[in-house]
């Protein structure tokens, strides 16, 4: 069943009917292989003229029914699943690229994208130019006769900077390449890449599709020639499958998706207003505020400005170290999109993937803290992150006055000693 409303169909789009015991929750088909009838049979669905599963890295009806209700979602013709965010973006990389060929991306990506591209891919002979694709006339600038396709995150791992998609999928489409989007920060819930022109989306489904902090994984959206393609190759071959009971977990956090997002993005929008006034924090990076270079595309690339923030905090790092060791109930945790409020430090958790000078020259700065707004009651998070803020200036207040004293207690020992000489 497929209806044009998204809420509808993160429950009934791509389900399929358990014809023999009507079961409402869809059976997990925990099974590595499928066992033919004859031995034509099991001849016939290699060849592909039959229809039927084979093997558990080929498909799996648990993990068909995710992909048919992911292609829904995000309005593409087909979807493909992974054991991973990576498994997925690396497959598809490597399904439409070859030795020689060049793409182009933005250099702040989630650091293992990063790491992917600019070390993997370049050891590979596979060129790569890092763009700053707020500036299309660099993007358009950067397009090679060997470039294949132009990869983006947007909003940007970990400083929330917009792209915007339309522009960027136009120019792509004018010198025929494709548009690959990550729409991992956004969900289909607040971003459909591909009714913006792009060509394929992919989402690391650890996030906010699963949304509860239980399973890794990863899905790509697209069209059916481009998905057939990449299971055909790099599925297949390189064999990043998902499990089929991490496929029955995403069926069922799906079921929540557009709920969750909605409270995510309250809470972040609530968030993000008070570190806004907050004397101790210098800057907030969060498109849901009119400050920010991505409100702008709040409205008609994307409907709020999602449930992950960074900022920065007035004074040295160390200050943001004693904040985030005073948290009570927010946890230090990489990852985002699960119902516990999750706070990390980029340079040296989910970017250290990046060298300094990389991470710097990619606008992602040593002092930057991200926090992924869970859907606690908003007035708890607000009140954890006031009570550490408020300790972590005490902390550092009395660090400071020991640091005073003890240069005190050396001037006090030179007295002594200018004292027992005389
Ligand atoms: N794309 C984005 C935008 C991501 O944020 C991540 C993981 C991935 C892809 C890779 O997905 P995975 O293989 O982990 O499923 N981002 C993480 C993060 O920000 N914290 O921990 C992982």
């Amino acid at each position: 069943m497929q209806s044009e409303n998204l809420e509808t169909n993160t429950i009934h789009a791509g389900k399929m009917r358990d014809s023999q015991h009507g079961a409402l929750s869809t059976p997990i088909y925990q099974t590595s292989t499928f066992v033919f009838d004859n031995v034509q049979q099991g001849a016939n669905r290699f060849l592909g003229e039959e229809e039927g599963f084979i093997y558990g890295r080929l498909g799996n009806p648990t993990i068909r029914e995710l992909e048919q209700k992911m292609a829904v979602l995000e309005g593409a013709d087909d979807a493909a699943a992974f054991g991973s965010g990576m498994g997925a973006i690396s497959a598809t990389l490597l399904a439409n690229l070859n030795k020689g060929d060049h793409l182009i991306s933005s250099a702040a990506l989630y650091g293992c994208t990063f790491a992917l591209l600019n070390h993997k891919f370049r050891d590979l002979g596979i060129e790569v130019s890092f763009v700053d694709m707020e500036d299309l006339a660099a993007v358009k600038d950067a397009i090679q006769e060997n470039t294949k396709l132009i990869y983006l995150e947007t909003p940007v791992n970990p400083n929330l900077v917009v792209f915007d998609i339309k522009a960027i999928a136009a120019i792509a489409e004018e010198s025929q390449l494709l548009t690959i989007v990550d729409n991992t920060f956004m969900s289909p819930v607040l971003q459909q890449p591909i009714a913006l022109g792009a060509d394929i989306v992919i989402h690391s489904a650890t996030k906010f599709l699963n949304g509860h902090g239980d399973v890794v994984a990863g899905i790509a959206c697209g069209g059916a020639d481009q998905i057939q393609n990449i299971k055909l190759t790099t599925l297949k071959d390189m064999g990043a499958v998902m499990s089929p009971n991490d496929a029955w977990l995403i069926i069922r956090g799906l079921k929540t998706l557009h709920l969750r997002v909605e409270r995510h993005c309250q809470n972040a929008q609530s968030v993000a207003e008070f570190l806004d006034k907050h004397s101790e924090i210098k800057e907030v990076y969060y498109p849901g505020l009119t400050s920010h270079q991505g409100y702008q595309f709040i409205g008609s690339q994307m409907k709020s400005g999602g449930g992950v923030i960074a900022f920065e905090l007035e004074g040295d790092f160390d200050f943001a170290v004693e904040f985030m060791n005073a948290l009570q109930m927010c946890v230090i945790a990489v990852s985002l999109g699960d119902a516990e409020t999750l706070i990390q430090h980029p340079a040296s958790m989910t970017h250290s993937p990046y060298t300094d000078e990389e991470r710097r020259e990619a606008g992602i700065t040593d002092t930057l803290v991200r926090i992924a707004v869970g859907l606690e009651h908003v007035d708890d998070i607000i009140a954890d992150i006031e009570m550490a803020l408020s300790t972590a200036k005490t902390r550092m207040q009395s660090k400071d006055q020991s640091k005073a004293n003890d240069e005190g207690a050396l001037d006090l020992d030179g007295l002594c000693t200018y004292s027992e000489k005389v």
